[in-house]
């Protein structure tokens, strides 16, 4: 079957397609109302520093419709929805950090009654001072959390030995999250001090216990639903809870539903986004070109509160060798504490930043030496035996092999030439090229998050209901684990309805993020499922006088000794009902092996990695700035995908938010914190036009590993990296037509600073 026939059989295949498509789908604005719904809305700081002297909510609290309003003092647990360090009130008491922080909240029986009351909310607050850049911060001392050193050999003394040695900075800037449904919640009170809360989060559980600790309830009275959402991308995993407890603290109050949805300017204004790094590096490499020692240091802007920042930091450092080995490195990560909303998860979590500096590294120690940078990236990947900084023994290593697929599969030498003829042919149109390894750590690298549980109900008609920790966020976690279950108990995918991701049925959950959603919660349904498949093939046995051993089941149909016999699925069910055989079963999954010890910074904290190689090609207009991706080519590794059209679009999908990253996608504040590009009008997200006008996937045939869910790999994060590589594509056909331009390595690579880096330094 060609790829395309298998992707549009593969799509009907993944039950959400029809529904989006139709637009019955249903995310948390869609949910029917109860009656006496009120609508919440917070008020936010206006300024990104200062002391609350007053706060004035008389006018507001008058208006008609407006039904109450809530401050810090109305809180009856912690005014505390700090994740990893408690630094973050739910509504400000004295001080407040960040534009748009939330300081009160008011409830309307409307939403528009609700922004014409915070139009009326006076708040006298005495201006402090700003800072918004994290080099400043760490002048000043300001720091979210400590900072952290990855060190092998000894990079210091290396550098003596090294023929090219390079040092420079780079500025990385950060990212929006654009899900399309933007943050929401509907909090449905009910008997004995219970609350329903359909959170549009990609950590139920997080809601959960932050909805708990903040109303100083347990966490058994919260009940936490999330039928799916509409993309989360990092930016639903901690800060959905805000503004679900929020809510909940209105409903707590006033017993009745409250709906909180962001209307997209708040939700750009009021929650973090990728972290902007600024970074310094120093490389040294032998006259082989090969890599001896690197160093650096990276500023992380962390925003007003710690959120993810911390852990985020850390996958930076993790990443911050990308696909290479270098023997001598010692790297430094400071987390700091900045007036901007707390940045959070992004697709990649912080290994991007780590990536970017790397390879701006080895971009300029290629013009260094006069030669493309494709050679020192091929010359130094890994190879298993290398050793990662953190201490871990490389043992999958398919660097080389991504690498090596796609440089004969697309054939490079012909990409090269013939982007040298075009180049010759056109004076004022420039291509470039560059490629783009990626190695990523699959596990959370907090161990202790990668546990997981699932539950699984056969039901007397013989379908099956499964229910896991899982949030269905666009990714096709469901489709991926409806096979899961199906393939694990021999029955079709129709069989397997997979319900609402619900801390009821399944407790203590940790968030959908790491990529590692499906290997996590597969695995524990897995588990389920086979317990229920061990009841069964005993009753099997009985039934037909047999031992369990010989017993399989396929195709709905028991098999003895292969044979199919005359004993279907449905009536197996049928008989384990008479015969009270419990048709349930709970799973649970922790991933073996991984352990990290944060003071040595050693250990072996991923289950596994995921490699690929992307080669991209962008056309410049030497006369405008502007420009086109005309390809991207590339081999990634998915081991043996179990869904193939999800895992296509998955790096299509990382590919292209990649490129907008890098490209487009523009945070300007001002220096008084204020974001200027605060609306879909002014942060240029990638549309049609942006895409590649080609884009080639080869999947890697590898025999996956047994750390993923049937050998299937972790897909989310790692394709966004590919778009590092038209970031560096652009400054290689800067440099064809200005080859005297002053390389800064700024990120994103606007039209703008391309139209600047054209005419720089220029005759
Ligand atoms: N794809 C879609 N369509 N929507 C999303 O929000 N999030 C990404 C990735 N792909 C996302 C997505 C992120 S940040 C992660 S961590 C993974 O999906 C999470 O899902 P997984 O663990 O099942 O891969
Ligand atoms: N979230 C997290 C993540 O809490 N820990 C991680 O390691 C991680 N990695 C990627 C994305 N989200
Ligand atoms: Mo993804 S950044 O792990 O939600």
């Amino acid at each position: 079957m060609s790829n395309d026939l298998l992707s549009l059989h593969d799509a009907t295949a993944f039950a959400d397609a029809t529904g989006h498509v139709a637009g019955t789908s249903m995310y948390v604005d869609d949910l029917p109302l109860a009656e006496g719904t009120c609508y919440a809305l917070a008020f936010g700081s206006p300024i990104a520093h200062g002391t609350i002297r007053n706060l004035d909510l008389t006018e507001a609290s008058a208006l008609e419709g407006v039904v109450r309003i809530f401050t810090c003092r109305d809180i009856p647990g912690q005014n505390q929805i700090g994740g990893i360090v408690p630094d973050e009130t739910l509504l400000a008491e004295d001080i407040v950090e960040y534009r748009g922080q939330p300081i009160a909240l008011i409830v309307a029986m409307h939403p528009d009654i609700a922004h014409a009351a915070r139009n009326l909310i006076r708040a006298e607050i005495d201006p402090l001072e700003i800072v918004t850049d994290p080099r400043q911060a760490f002048e000043k001392g300001m720091f979210l959390h400590g900072s952290r050193t990855f060190r092998l050999g000894d990079s210091r003394s290396a550098f003596d030995a090294c023929d090219i040695v390079v040092e420079g900075s780079v500025e990385i800037g950060g990212q929006e999250h654009v899900y399309i449904e933007p943050q929401g919640v509907y909090v449905i009170p009910g008997e004995h001090d219970t609350m329903r809360i359909c959170s549009s989060t990609q950590g139920p559980t997080h809601v959960q216990k932050t909805i708990a600790r903040v109303l100083n309830v347990p966490m058994h009275k919260i009940e936490v639903d999330v039928g799916r959402i509409g993309g989360g991308f990092g930016g639903k995993e901690d800060q959905a809870t805000m503004w679900a407890a929020l809510a909940a603290l209105a409903a707590y109050h006033l017993s009745q539903p409250v709906r909180y949805i962001l209307d997209r300017k708040d939700d750009m204004m009021m929650t973090g986004k990728r972290h902007p790094y600024s970074c310094d590096y120093k490389l040294g490499l032998d006259k082989d070109l090969r890599l001896i020692a690197y160093e650096a240091t990276y500023f992380q802007n962390g925003g007003a509160a710690a959120d993810l920042s911390p852990a985020v930091l850390e996958r930076t450092l993790f990443h911050g060798t990308n696909s290479y080995d270098i023997p001598h490195v010692t790297m430094t990560a400071h987390c700091c504490k900045t007036h901007l909303p707390p940045n959070t998860a992004f697709r990649g979590f912080g290994g991007p930043q780590g990536m970017v500096v790397i390879e701006a590294a080895i971009h300029h120690a290629a013009r260094e030496a006069g030669v493309p940078a494709y050679l020192i990236q091929e010359k130094n990947l890994l190879t298993d035996g290398c050793t990662f900084p953190y201490g871990q023994v490389v043992a999958d290593a398919l660097a080389r092999s991504c690498w090596e697929t796609a440089v004969s599969h697309f054939d490079l030498q012909e990409i090269l030439r013939s982007v040298h003829e075009f180049n010759n042919a056109h004076p004022y149109l420039k291509k470039g090229v560059a490629l783009m390894p990626v190695c990523f750590g699959i596990s959370f690298t907090n161990t202790q998050m990668n546990q997981a549980r699932a539950l699984v109900h056969v039901y007397g008609d013989g379908s099956v209901g499964i229910s896991t920790g899982a949030v269905e966020m666009g990714q096709g976690v469901n489709a991926k684990l409806v096979r899961v279950a199906a393939a694990s108990l021999g029955i079709p995918d129709s069989l397997v309805h997979i319900t609402s991701t619900n801390t009821s049925r399944v407790a203590n959950t940790s968030p959908s993020a790491a990529s590692a959603t499906t290997d996590l919660n597969g695995k524990a349904l897995v588990d389920a499922c086979e317990q229920i498949m061990s009841r069964l093939r005993d009753l099997a046995a009985t039934l037909l006088n047999s031992s369990p051993e010989q017993i399989s089941i396929r195709d709905a149909t028991v098999y003895l000794n292969d044979e199919p016999q005359d004993l279907s699925w449905h009536a197996l069910i049928t008989h384990a009902l008479a015969r009270r055989i419990s048709l349930s079963a709970k799973g649970h999954y922790a991933t073996p092996v991984i352990h990290f010890d944060k003071q040595q910074e050693k250990g072996h904290p991923f289950a596994y990695h995921v490699y690929g190689t992307a080669i991209t090609i962008v056309e410049v207009d030497c006369l405008r700035g502007t420009y086109k991706l005309r390809q991207v080519s590339l081999v990634h590794d998915c081991g043996e995908s179990i869904h193939h059209a999800v895992d296509i679009g998955q790096i299509e999908g990382g590919l292209v938010q990649g490129i907008g990253w890098m490209t487009t996608e523009e945070l300007r504040y001002d220096r008084q914190g204020h974001l200027l590009s605060g609306s879909l009008a002014t942060y240029k997200v990638p549309n049609f036009d942006s895409v590649p006008d080609r884009i080639d996937v080869h999947l890697l045939a590898t025999d996956g590993t047994p750390f993923a869910i049937m050998k299937s790999k972790a897909v989310g994060e790692p394709p966004l990296m590919y778009g590092i590589g038209s970031y560096f594509a652009l400054w290689n056909a800067i440099l064809v037509y200005n080859p005297g331009t002053q390389v800064q390595y700024h990120t994103p690579m606007t039209p703008e600073c391309v139209l600047m880096a054209l005419y720089d330094n220029r005759e």
